[in-house]
C-alpha cells in the first residue's frame, strides 16, 4: 500500500485547533477548507484557510456537530480527508464511518476502534488483558447492586461508579459505604441512561487525591507504535484543565519505560492508529492505573511537541496518508527538557464565569522557548456559544525551573484587554511553592478557588 499524499483537507472544527491544523497542512503543501458557523464568520481559521464554507447557525448542534452539513461541505470542495480536531465530532465513530462510506479519509483511528475505546469498561478490560495496570473493580458492566456490594467488600471503600459511555468526568458517583451503594447504583444507571446512549455502569476503587497523567501515542497503519512520554494535567477545575506539563514531575524513568512497554503492546493489538492519549490516575503511593483512552489530538499536545521535537498534527496527517512512523519521525523518540502549557480562557479568574465579548487589545509574548496557539486578534469577538479557550501559552526550558520562569515572564507580557482571562490565576499557580516543588494533585486548584 503506497502512501498517497492528500491534496486538500477539510478541518471540521473552529478556534485555535482549526488554525493549528491549517498550519500543519500549509507546511505539508496541502490545501485547506475551513467550515464555520454564522458566529465565526470573522474567525481567523476562516481567513487562513484556502476555502471556507458556512455550515450553519451558531448553535453547535446545527453547525460543528451537523454531520450532513460537514459532509456536504467536504463533497462540494472535493477534499481527500477531514481532520476533526478535538471535541465536536472527533470521537464520534458514526461520523468516522460516514466519512469512510463517502470516500473521505477520517484523520483518526478506525470507527470500530473509536467505538471500543468509547465503551470505558471494555477499554479497561482490554488494557488489563494486555498487562496495563488498572484499578481493582468490576470485570465488566455491573449487573446488580448485590454484585456491587460483593465487589466493594473485597476492594474496600470508597469505590466509584462510572458510566460506561461517560468519560472526562461525566457520569461518576463516589460510594463511601455499603449503605450508599444500592441507591447510588440506581441513580448512576438513570443518569447514564439519560445523558448517554447507554445506562451501563461499572465499578472501580476510588482514588481520593489522584494525579492525572496521560501518555501520548502515535501509531501508523502498518503496525508500528511510538510512545511520546507523558503529560501531567493535575491542575484542573471541574474537569477543565488549566495547566499541563511534560514530563510529569511525579513519573520516574522506570515507570515511564514500564508503562510504555505495556502500552506499545496494547495499542498494537487494538489495531489503534493515528494519535491518541491514554489516561492514568496516580495514587498517593505513586502507582499508575489506566482509566481511559482519548481517541483524538488533545488541547495539551504542544507540551509533548516541545519535549520530543515531533509535530503531532503533521504526524496525524502523514499517518492517515499511509506513511510509516519510520518515514515520519526523524529518529528514535527522545524526551528532552521540560514544557508547560497555560490555557488562557475568556473567563473571570475568580468565579470562572465565562467572559465573552470583544478583545480590544491583544499582544502575545514571544522569544526563545515561547509558543502561542490562538485564533484571537485585536478587535475579535469571543462568541458565547463555544468553549472559552482564547489562547494557549506554551513554554519550553532545559529543565522545569526554566520552563516555569519562562512561563512567568511570558504571562507578564501577554496582554488581553476588553475581557477577563485566566492569566491572573495562572500567575498565582506558577508562584505557588507546592506547584514549584511538583507537589500537587487534582485537588490542588481548590486552594485558589475554594471548594468545588
Ligand atoms: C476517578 C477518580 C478517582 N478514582 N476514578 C475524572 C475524569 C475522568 N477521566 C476520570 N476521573 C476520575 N476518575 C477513580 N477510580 C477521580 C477522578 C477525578 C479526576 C481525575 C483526573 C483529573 C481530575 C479529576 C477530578 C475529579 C475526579
Amino acid at each position: 500500500m503506497p502512501s498517497v499524499p492528500f491534496k486538500k483537507i477539510l478541518i471540521a472544527n473552529r478556534g485555535e485547533i482549526a488554525v493549528r491544523v491549517i498550519s500543519a497542512c500549509k507546511e505539508l503543501g496541502i490545501q485547506t477548507v475551513a467550515v464555520y458557523s454564522e458566529a465565526d464568520r470573522y474567525s481567523s481559521h476562516v481567513r487562513f484557510a484556502d476555502q471556507a464554507i458556512c455550515i450553519g447557525p451558531a448553535k453547535s448542534a446545527r453547525s460543528y456537530l451537523d454531520i450532513a452539513s460537514i459532509i456536504s461541505a467536504a463533497e462540494i470542495t472535493n477534499v481527500d480527508a477531514i481532520h476533526p480536531g478535538y471535541g465536536f465530532l472527533s470521537e464520534n465513530a458514526g461520523f468516522a464511518e460516514v466519512c469512510e462510506t463517502s470516500g473521505i479519509k477520517f484523520i483518526g483511528p478506525r470507527p470500530d476502534v473509536i467505538r471500543l475505546m468509547g465503551v470505558k469498561e471494555r477499554a479497561r478490560a482490554f488494557m488489563r488483558e494486555m498487562g496495563v495496570p488498572v484499578l481493582p473493580g468490576s470485570p465488566g458492566v455491573l449487573t446488580s447492586a448485590e454484585e456491587g456490594l460483593e465487589l466493594a467488600e473485597k476492594i474496600g471503600y470508597p469505590v466509584i461508579l462510572k458510566a460506561s459511555a461517560g468519560g472526562g468526568g461525566r457520569g461518576m458517583r463516589v460510594v463511601n459505604n455499603p449503605d450508599e451503594l444500592p441507591s447510588n447504583f440506581i441513580q448512576a444507571q438513570n443518569e447514564a441512561g439519560s445523558a448517554f446512549s447507554s445506562a451501563d455502569v461499572y465499578l472501580e476503587k476510588y482514588i481520593g487525591a489522584p494525579r492525572h497523567i496521560e501518555f501520548q501515542i502515535l501509531a501508523d497503519e502498518h503496525g508500528n507504535v511510538e510512545i511520546l512520554g507523558e503529560r501531567e494535567c493535575s491542575v484542573q477545575r471541574r474537569h477543565q484543565k488549566l495547566l499541563e506539563e511534560s514530563p510529569s514531575p511525579a513519573v520516574t524513568d522506570k515507570q515511564r519505560a514500564e508503562i510504555s512497554v505495556a502500552l506499545r503492546k496494547a495499542i498494537t493489538h487494538a489495531g489503534y492508529t493515528n494519535a491518541g492519549t491514554v489516561e492514568f490516575l496516580m495514587d498517593e503511593k505513586g502507582n499508575l492505573y489506566f482509566i481511559e483512552v482519548n481517541a483524538r489530538v488533545q488541547v495539551e499536545h504542544p507540551v509533548t511537541e516541545f519535549v520530543t521535537g515531533i509535530d503531532i498534527v503533521k504526524s496525524q496527517i502523514r499517518i492517515a496518508q499511509g506513511e510509516t512512523l519510520k518515514e515520519i519521525l526523524p529518529g528514535p523518540v527522545e524526551l528532552r527538557g521540560h514544557s508547560i502549557e497555560c490555557r488562557i480562557n475568556a473567563e473571570n479568574p475568580v468565579t470562572f464565569v465565562p467572559s465573552p465579548g470583544r478583545i480590544t487589545g491583544f499582544h502575545v509574548p514571544g522569544g526563545i522557548g515561547v509558543r502561542v496557539d490562538t485564533w484571537a486578534y485585536t478587535d475579535c469577538v469571543i462568541p458565547p456559544f463555544y468553549d472559552s479557550l482564547v489562547a494557549k501559552l506554551i513554554t519550553y526550558g532545559s529543565d522545569r525551573t526554566e520552563a516555569i520562569r519562562r512561563m512567568q515572564r511570558a504571562l507578564g507580557m501577554f496582554i488581553v484587554e476588553g475581557i477577563h482571562t485566566s492569566i491572573p490565576l495562572q500567575q498565582k499557580i506558577l508562584a505557588d511553592p507546592d506547584f514549584q516543588a511538583g507537589n500537587f494533585d487534582t485537588n490542588f486548584i481548590k486552594r485558589f478557588t475554594g471548594p468545588k
